[in-house]
């Protein structure tokens, strides 16, 4: 049976501006997923549990500055600190749902004015996503929504930026879900193409590698 394809879980993305609505759409797509039988865990980045990961939360907290290569650095580092693990889960079956990855740390770093290639490239050999959902939001519209916190970059000027940078790295691949629709359809539209992409994954379709 050299011929036969392994079935693996699925590595899905989901970006868009702060308050675009990605953490609760991840949770529910999570509890989706686990509804249907499958195996998913739900994935965040920056990971804040590391000790690279506490690094990150300082600078973003403002307890701490650091100069914009250096803080984009621990972002990639922080994914490649998750890169074994995510490869394990994935070969055993397991479906991780990604609230936030390296699109984020381009879009946010080049949103600050460094360079766009060098912003990519220490994200080259990370596992590639088999979906990106981009949960679409104008920065107006986001910032309408109850409000940004007290963290670095949760400001409309900012977001402006860092949504044209978004456009920027949309390739025809990503799924772009409009994130002003009710809740429950955003909902429905991320269960759908999840799933489809579930489905690829269990037939074989093999990993690879940023950047495509
Ligand atoms: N962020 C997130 C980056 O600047 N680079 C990255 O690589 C990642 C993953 O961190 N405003 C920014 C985007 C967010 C902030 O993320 C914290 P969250 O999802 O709000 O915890
Ligand atoms: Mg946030």
């Amino acid at each position: 049976e050299g011929n036969k394809k392994e079935s693996r879980g699925a590595l899905i993305v989901l970006e868009g501006l702060d308050r675009s609505g990605k953490s609760s759409q991840c949770s529910r797509l999570v509890s989706y997923l686990e509804g249907e039988g499958l195996s998913a865990e739900l994935w965040r980045f920056p990971d804040r549990t590391t000790n690279v990961g506490q690094m990150i939360s300082a600078y973003l907290t403002n307890a701490s500055q650091l100069d914009d290569h250096t803080i984009h650095l621990l972002f990639s580092a922080n994914r490649w600190e998750k890169r074994s693990l995510m490869e394990t889960k994935l070969k055993s079956g397991t479906t991780l749902i990604v609230d936030r990855y390296s699109y984020s740390g381009v879009a946010f770093s080049s949103a600050k004015g460094l360079d766009i290639d060098w912003c990519k490239s220490p994200e080259n050999g990370l596992l590639a996503p088999d979906l990106v959902a981009y949960l679409d939001i104008s920065p107006d519209k986001a910032a309408e929504r109850g409000g940004y916190g007290d963290e670095r970059y949760e400001k409309l000027e900012f977001q402006q930026k860092v949504a044209e940078h978004y456009k920027v790295l949309h390739d025809t691949s990503w799924k772009i879900v409009d994130a002003c629709q009710p809740i429950e359809d955003v909902e429905k539209q991320l269960q759908e193409i999840a799933l489809a992409c579930v489905k690829q994954c269990q037939q074989g379709k093999p990993l690879s590698s940023l950047w495509p």
